[in-house]
């Protein structure tokens, strides 16, 4: 259906001139100077190691790509993959803003005819801030919830997600959906995001911990961004290599969780396809990488990002997808 994988960013010019791409995820300013292309998404967090890559997306099959209003995709028969930013200085507030943003995503998602989200990034800029008396992830949590309220999408449909913080640049979004729904996966450590308690915020953050999905005999599993949380509680305060442990026992489990479930195809973190590491200070990017090869090896292929992550005691926060067939 569609594979993803890590490419030397000299070969994004020759990658857009393929007929099957369906993104192209640039990481940090842009230094090269590539054609405009609505597949081509730009994520405003710093790469922490290694020279500079780009997230490929290729699909099995031809890609048909377009601009409506504020989107740009990228789809084939059975998915949609599309990007927007928003900014929120035209909206009154990172919550107005990320509403106007779901808003618009559920709206075309419908009219395309893809209307199940499967897996939602969000970078949300200076996301720890306080604005109004509310962090602005808070605000933003609101604004993604009315969203989904007013279209009337229930918690049983909310897609795996990620929300990270970024240092510069406007709201971004982007988002895989299809025509058929996928499988919910929640890990059994954690209360489920969506039933967070009120003290993370007035409305809980809007997003399942994974999604397992059938594209014909080909499994895939979309992991959530995850971190040092037990219950709904986060763990190990100013110890990174403990948050680290905890979030891939979390990740651990889920997969089990999901094995329970269906049969994905996988049985441990080390089968994954893709591994992203956010990281809130670049000086903990050695002792993660190390600890990551220790627990996971090095076969799966890893990006580390710079970002922030949505509590503030949170160190770092892990996310990984398998597209295996
Ligand atoms: C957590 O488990 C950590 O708001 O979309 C992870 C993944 C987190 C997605 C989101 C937030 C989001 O609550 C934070």
């Amino acid at each position: 259906m569609f594979w993803i994988s890590y490419e030397p960013s000299d070969r994004a010019r020759a990658l857009l001139a393929d007929p099957r791409l369906l993104a192209l995820i640039g990481f940090g300013q842009s230094t090269e100077s590539l054609p405009a292309d609505p597949r081509r998404i730009r994520v405003a967090l710093s790469q922490l190691d290694g020279g500079p890559l780009h997230e490929v997306w290729m699909s099995s099959k031809p890609v048909t790509t377009g601009v409506e209003g504020r989107i740009a995709y990228g789809r084939t028969d059975d998915l949609i993959m599309g990007h927007l930013e928003v900014d929120e200085r035209a909206h009154g507030g990172i919550g107005p803003a990320g509403r106007s943003a779901y808003d618009s995503v559920i709206a075309f998602t419908r009219v395309m005819g893809f209307p199940h989200f499967l897996r939602i990034w969000n970078y949300i800029p200076n996301i720890n801030a306080e604005e109004d008396c509310l962090e602005r992830y808070k605000s933003f949590c609101i604004g993604r919830q009315s969203a989904f309220d007013d279209a009337g999408l229930s918690k049983r449909s909310l897609p795996a997600a990620t929300g990270v913080g970024s240092r510069q640049g406007d709201l971004l979004v982007y988002f895989l959906a299809a025509r058929e729904p996928g499988d919910q996966i929640e890990n059994p450590r954690q209360v489920s995001a969506f039933d967070y308690p009120p003290q993370y915020g007035p409305r809980s953050p809007a997003f399942s911990r994974a999604m397992a999905k059938r594209w014909g005999r080909e499994r895939h599993l979309y992991i959530s961004g995850t971190a040092s949380i037990v219950g709904h509680e986060s763990k190990h305060d100013d110890d990174v290599r403990l948050q680290l442990d905890e979030t891939l026992d979390n990740i651990g489990e889920l997969i089990d969780s999901a094995n329970r479930k269906e049969d994905i195809g996988i049985s441990t973190i080390s089968d994954l396809s893709m591994l992203k590491v956010y990281v809130r200070d670049e000086n903990d990017t050695d002792l993660i990488r190390e600890r990551i090869l220790k627990r996971v090896g090095a076969a799966v292929p890893s990006v580390y990002l710079g970002g922030d992550l949505c509590r503030r005691d949170l160190l770092l926060e892990l996310e990984g997808l398998y597209t295996g067939h």
